[in-house]
């Protein structure tokens, strides 16, 4: 470790010299090769001459394989005496460990924690199962809960961010692959958008298993809010009773309103011969908690809290309490 902090700060140092270059050239190639040489003291605005810009660009990539190549030795040995890998592993079981706490089914106030319904299908799902998430609260409780063994695959719209992803995806990977259990974890905001595709589950015979987490809300966009110190703000949504809207379409609808129903609803949907919503009633305050909490965060909430009360809102307060507190 002792001789890791030199190493590791000259091969940053040469780092930074070398995207310092790749600037330049990008900028030549860019057109902006006029500036570049008018400040050069050899000589007047002149275009780089194509010989010279390969030359340039092989030196950079010569010049970034080795610094990459150290790094990674670097890195290596820092790794080798097994401290890292102890250390990582005991953060990983306290934050389990945590995580796990909050995932019980709440017999005493009745509520169906989302991080309870994604657990009961965790443990009752395939071994080789395909699970889609949509984006929203859902990505939060697939990424915690869902236990992965190298068979299984979590499919999302992680760098894009598009919501309403969850039912496509899923409706693509169960045509490409028929066999294989396909679960979506769709939101009620991300399934109403895209309901119209529902029908296609029945068209297309796919056997989709369809995990509604119906919390009232875009739920994601109402927590930045109160997390940015505002009210939350057109985030309701006004749902059908999506189960019995399935039924009238002809594909199997489950509803779930009380925490004791829900381990039996998830094993009668996984085990039912085509495609099936489960429209789960969850709570609509439960808190995405960040790994790490800022202090700006906190101060934003507290003042969101504060113009809550100010507003007449102090019931969604102690809701809030309720559900992420009294547990
Ligand atoms: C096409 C699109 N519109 C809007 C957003 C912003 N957005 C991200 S998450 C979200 C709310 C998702 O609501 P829902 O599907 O009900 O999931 P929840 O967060 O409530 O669990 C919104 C509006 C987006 N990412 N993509
Ligand atoms: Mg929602």
């Amino acid at each position: 470790m002792k001789s890791l902090s030199p190493l590791l700060f000259s091969s940053v140092v040469r780092g930074l010299a070398v995207c310092a270059l790749a600037a330049i050239v990008i900028a030549t190639l860019d057109g902006a090769a006029h500036n570049v040489m008018a400040q050069a003291p050899f000589g007047g605005p002149r275009p780089l001459p194509e010989q010279e810009i390969g030359g340039l660009v092989g030196w950079i990539l010569t010049k970034q394989s080795e610094f990459y190549r150290e790094i990674s030795s670097a890195l290596r040995a820092a790794k080798s005496d097994g401290s890292y890998l102890q250390r990582a592993q005991e953060d990983y079981a306290h934050a389990r460990k945590e995580l796990d706490a909050l995932a019980e089914l709440d017999g005493d106030t009745r509520l169906i924690h989302p991080q309870a319904v994604t657990r009961v299908v965790s443990e009752l799902a395939a071994e080789d199962a395909i699970f889609t998430c949509d984006v929203g609260t859902p990505i939060a409780w697939t990424a915690r809960y869902l236990k992965v063994n190298g068979r299984r695959r979590i499919v999302g719209s992680f760098n894009h961010g598009s919501m309403a992803n969850a039912m496509l995806h899923a409706i693509g990977a169960q045509a490409a692959f028929p066999q294989r259990q396909v679960i979506s974890f769709s939101g009620d905001g991300g399934f109403s958008m895209m309901m119209g595709e529902f029908i296609t589950l029945l068209q297309l015979k796919l056997p989709v298993k369809i995990i509604l987490l119906n919390n009232g809300t875009l739920g994601f966009v109402e927590l930045e809010m109160k997390a940015g110190g505002f009210l939350d703000t057109g985030c309701d949504l006004t749902n059908p009773n999506f189960a019995a809207m399935a039924q009238a379409a002809g594909i199997k609808g489950i509803r779930v309103e009380k925490p004791e129903y829900l381990y039996a609803a998830v094993q009668e949907a996984l085990e039912y011969d085509g495609p099936v919503l489960v429209d789960v009633v969850s709570e609509r305050q439960e808190l995405v908690m960040p790994p790490v909490t800022t202090f700006d965060q906190a101060q934003h909430f507290g003042v969101f809290m504060l113009k809550a009360v100010l507003d007449g809102r102090a019931a969604q307060l102690i809701d809030l309490a309720k559900v992420n507190l009294l547990r």
